[in-house]
């Protein structure tokens, strides 16, 4: 299905395919990506199979947050290109059946909007209540609130005597949802694009814009489902588009909320439980916890459940926050990737793929701070280092966990800045585009792109994967990733070994069937004990 077929679920049979610009294809030389460079690129992506690219901000922003901080929602930055070649993306898009998803990011702007220029004019200004203004408490911050990228979420402005919010970085003022003119204005401008043809939104952070400051609570907040819904009222009702959320607080209890048939919210969530499932509770991230798979696989299982009968589930192992999965969760090794498709892509949901994943990019490894660029890395590394942290300590926790490590451009080929730009790229390539690139991997009969491509295609000829009910098998197997799918009196049994170990084991299932997809030797038969060799998966359609 297409985003261009009048099946209003064309998104459950489709694969999503994130493009984060700044490091996808640049067009110019200038060493930063760019809408041309993408367009270049349409052909790869066709030929890889997806429905749908999520592609990250192109609109106009001073860059703070590489994009994340938007100065004029209805135009393009000059570095990405223009709105013309934005309309030129999406109907070269569409004549190769792909839908272009766009990032709303409105639970705040950049601070060189307009309407927060106007904002800073004064107490009385109409655009002033468009943002998150209080008045200081004891002389300072109105609350000890934190913003995400370190640091108070309170920046006083000296002019008015107040304090504004941001929940991000001091350049992404916080917008106040509260406000009905401002939540009127966002809707027009989400209308907007969709009259250009967008197949839909990735929705940033959605889950913070019911906030309540006074009450410090931000995610989940009580005004928040009541907002997606006249979101939904103004703007997607009526229109063939996929919707998906940014929700780090989402829990498979709350999931139907959003996307359950009834909810009139969104198509489904992006949920982190998988991520942060890895992280000290209270550190975070810059504190990884031992990888534990059995906790993995009950996440994902939880998940499943949840969305069993009603609502949708997205499937993904990284993004342009996250590190890259074949790094974290494998080895760096192509057996790794590939299993980690199988094993993801098989689930029922939407699968994403991020840029690079299906070539095998692993995360890039920095050995000093001038190298990251990130505004969180580089924040924290500032504040961590002051309290006394080793600098060297950080940048190895960086390059684990760091934002950038995923964010270094794209390998299109072997030769200079693996064919990225003809220019300096705005971070450094990754030196092993020597081996790991686009080019090798698309000859590759048995490669991880071969794998990717594999899946994409199959989910739109069987219906199993899209529809099948979801059994997990042996949940409490250290090194083993299983699961039934049926469907129609059919049945597909998916098994992974997640380790880079052989094993041997009994899955207690006998199936006999045809092989779908494997890392290894096709298998057609379960029965009895098995044993699978590092990194292989396989399923059998039986
Ligand atoms: O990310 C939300 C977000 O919370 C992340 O910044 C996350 O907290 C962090 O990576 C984990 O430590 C979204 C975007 O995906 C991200 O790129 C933006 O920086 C952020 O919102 C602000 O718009």
């Amino acid at each position: 299905m297409t985003p261009y077929s009048p099946d209003p679920d064309w998104w459950k049979s489709a694969t999503g395919y994130q493009i984060y610009p700044r490091s996808f294809a640049c067009s110019n030389g200038d060493g930063i990506g760019d809408i041309p460079g993408i367009i270049g690129k349409l052909d790869y992506l066709a030929d890889l199979g997806i429905g749908f690219i999520w592609l990250s901000p192109v609109f106009s922003s001073p860059q703070a947050d590489n994009g994340y901080d938007i100065s004029d929602y209805q135009d393009i930055a000059p570095e990405f290109g223009t709105l013309a070649d934005m309309d030129r993306l999406i109907l070269e898009a569409k004549a190769r059946g792909i839908g272009i998803v766009m990032d709303l990011v409105v639970n705040h702007s950049s601070d060189e909007h307009h309407w927060f220029r106007s904002a800073l004019q004064g107490r009385e200004v109409p655009y002033r209540d468009f943002y998150i203004w209080r008045d200081p408490v004891n002389g300072g911050a109105p609350n000890d609130q934190q913003s995400y990228f370190g640091g108070s979420a309170w920046e006083y402005d000296r002019a008015s005597g107040q304090f504004y919010l941001h929940l991000f970085d001091k350049k992404q003022p916080d917008l106040n949802w509260q406000n009905p003119s401002l939540r009127r204005a966002i809707y027009q401008m989400m209308n907007w694009w969709l009259d250009r043809g967008i197949a839909g939104f990735r929705m940033d952070v959605i889950d913070l814009i019911g906030k309540d400051p006074d009450a410090q609570i931000f995610a989940d907040a009580p005004d928040l489902h009541p907002f997606l819904r006249e979101m939904h009222e103004a703007t997607l009702k009526g229109r063939n588009v996929v919707t998906v959320g940014e929700a780090w607080s989402a829990t498979p209890a709350g999931a139907l909320l959003y996307s359950g048939r009834d909810a009139g919210e969104l198509s489904m969530v992006f949920q982190f439980e998988h991520v942060s499932q890895q992280w000290d509770p209270v550190i975070g991230k810059w504190a990884p916890k031992p990888f534990d798979l059995v906790a993995l696989k009950r996440v994902f299982n939880r998940w499943q459940a949840a969305t069993a009968q009603d609502g949708w589930n997205s499937l993904f192992w990284g993004n342009h926050d996250l590190p890259r999965a074949v790094s974290k969760y494998g080895d760096g090794s192509e057996d790794s990737a590939k299993m980690l498709a199988i094993v993801l892509h098989l689930m029922k949901g939407t699968p994403y793929i991020y840029q690079g994943e299906e070539i095998g990019m692993t995360n890039a490894a920095f050995s000093a701070i001038t190298q990251f660029r990130d505004v969180e890395t580089v924040n924290f590394y500032a504040i961590r280092t002051a309290k006394g942290m080793d600098p060297q300590a950080f940048i190895q926790g960086a390059n684990e966990n760091g934002r950038d490590n995923a964010r270094t451009p794209m390998q299109w080929t072997s030769g200079t800045q693996a064919g990225f730009t003809t220019g300096t790229p705005w971070i450094e390539v990754n030196p092993n585009h020597t081996a790991i690139n686009a080019k090798a991997a698309q000859s590759k009969p048995d490669g991880v792109f071969a794998t990717y491509k594999s899946l994409a295609h199959l989910r739109k000829s069987h219906p199993i994967i899209v529809a099948g009910t979801y059994t997990p098998l042996l949940e409490y197997h250290p090194k083993v990733v299983a699961y039934l799918r049926k469907h129609q009196g059919q049945c597909l049994a998916v098994i992974a070994n997640f380790t880079g170990d052989p094993v041997t084991f009994d899955p207690n299932l006998t199936l006999q069937g045809d092989s779908l997809i494997a890392t290894h030797t096709a298998r057609t038969a379960l029965n009895g004990p098995l044993t699978l060799a590092p990194h292989e998966a396989f399923a059998i359609l039986g």
